[in-house]
């Protein structure tokens, strides 16, 4: 299957996405784009990855669950349930579209799609941006009285930092996620967990 172009996957994700969800995926592409320059990955796989790495997320909790199980994909045990806050499966599902849907093949953009919502210990360049440029992409808001706004604003903090730091960012993000979660009463998935406490040993060590 042919990869469609960049500008033929912005189409389709203006077609399929919710408006908001759409000038989301378009801010984390051109934020991924700036990170890439910055920290020296390809700006062509960082605009793919960022264009798509939401490409899930306007579609039913079923419909998502029944494209993993089709594939094979396996789903931790928070991924299984439609809970409440049921967000984490769109990025294992959308994995899975980009590659059958949309011709994707690079395993590093759908590493990084897959990867998206909880990370992982070990990411790659790319993963890291993405997962960081999901976070800080300039429509993000602020989610008042809750941990995602805290006193000193995370939002303008992670910006800075992941210009200079990419792991610092990811430290203070996933940490203001795992806070906003526990407040919220979500179920963390292991991959979140694992993934603050690799990255958060490994600035220690720095
Ligand atoms: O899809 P987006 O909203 O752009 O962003 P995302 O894919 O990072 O999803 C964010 C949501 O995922 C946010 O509400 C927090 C949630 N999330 C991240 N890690 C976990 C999680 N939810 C649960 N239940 N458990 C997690 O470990
Ligand atoms: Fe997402
Ligand atoms: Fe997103």
């Amino acid at each position: 299957m042919k990869q469609l172009s960049l500008s033929e996957l912005r189409k389709e994700m203006e077609d399929i996405l919710e408006p908001k969800r759409y000038e989301h995926t378009l801010g984390v592409a051109y934020t991924a784009a700036n990170l890439a320059v910055i920290h020296g990955e390809d700006t062509e796989k960082a605009l793919v990855a960022g264009m798509l790495h939401d490409c899930a997320k306007c579609i039913s909790f079923e419909k998502q669950r029944s494209i993993c199980l089709k594939h094979n994909v396996e789903l931790s045990e928070p991924e299984k349930f439609d809970d409440s806050c049921g967000q984490l499966l769109h990025a294992k599902a959308g994995a899975v579209l980009a590659k059958e849907k949309y011709g994707i093949e690079n395993e590093d953009i759908l590493n990084a799609i897959f990867y998206h919502t909880t990370g992982r210990p070990g990411m790659s360049l790319l993963e890291k941006i993405i997962y960081i440029a999901d976070y800080i992409e300039p429509g993000r808001k602020h989610i008042k009285g809750t941990a995602y706004c805290p006193e000193n604003d995370v939002f303008t903090e992670a910006r800075r930092t992941s210009f200079r730091d990419l792991d610092e960012a990811l430290v203070m993000i996933l940490e203001n996620t795992l806070a906003y979660l526990h407040e919220k009463g979500c179920k963390i998935d292991p991959a979140t967990q694992l993934t603050y406490d690799y990255y958060s040993s490994k600035l220690k060590l720095k």
